[in-house]
């Protein structure tokens, strides 16, 4: 287990006390005619760092990619095709995730057909894990959705490893409406609100 820095101490390292507050007056008087002093805004973007800041765990634990594979073919076995990019794999705990997705912007683009859709929502929930919270272990899926036993298309979605009650779980989310479900192991099909969604292959 190692210790994570948060936020606002890697900010003060950066430039001293001030630094983080000289950089929201500057953002700011950029954004508001009203600079900081009388502005709600600086008040918001003080308020989203904090929170930004409460989000990072606490602890984190490092899992090899072969570690990884096993908790994969524990859940899928050799029936969902996977890729590592990584030798090694940070994982976070479950709540910590879920307060990190509740400030993520992810989710707050509207859909646009093509330009950004289930693809990219995917892999901007994967991008924006490993750029703010350095955590590497995000799958991008690949796979079918179904309503009532049809299809309804193939689509893309994420998995992630998160620790839980002592052991490491794989979970599915769905990255437009931030939605979370523990995976049953045994099964590539995971039951979602009135849909099925099935997983051909795994980016990790
Ligand atoms: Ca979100
Ligand atoms: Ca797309």
């Amino acid at each position: 287990m190692s210790t994570v820095v948060p936020l606002e101490t890697r900010l003060r390292e950066k430039g001293g006390e001030g630094f983080w507050r000289a950089f929201i007056k500057f953002i700011c008087s950029r954004l508001c005619p009203h600079g900081y002093e009388c502005s709600e805004l600086g008040q918001v973007i003080y308020g989203y760092i904090k929170r930004l800041s409460e989000c990072f765990p606490k602890e984190r634990k490092f899992i090899t990619f072969e570690e990884l594979d096993k908790l994969h073919k524990k859940y899928f076995g050799e029936d969902v095709y996977r890729i590592y990019y990584d030798r090694r794999y940070a994982i976070i705990d479950y709540e910590s995730f879920i307060k990190f997705l509740e400030i993520d912007w992810t989710n707050w683009k509207k859909y646009r057909k093509e330009i950004w859709d289930c693809d990219d929502y995917a892999r901007v929930l994967k991008a924006h894990l490993a750029e703010i919270l350095e955590v590497n272990s995000c799958g991008y899926v690949v796979g079918a959705l179904y309503r009532d036993g049809n299809l309804v298309g193939y689509h893309a979605f994420n998995v992630i490893p998160l620790l839980k009650d002592g052991e490491t779980k794989l979970y599915l989310v769905e990255p437009q409406i931030d939605k979370v479900v523990e995976i049953k192991p045994g099964t590539n099909r995971v039951e979602v609100d009135s849909y099925t969604y099935e997983i051909y292959w795994i980016e990790y």
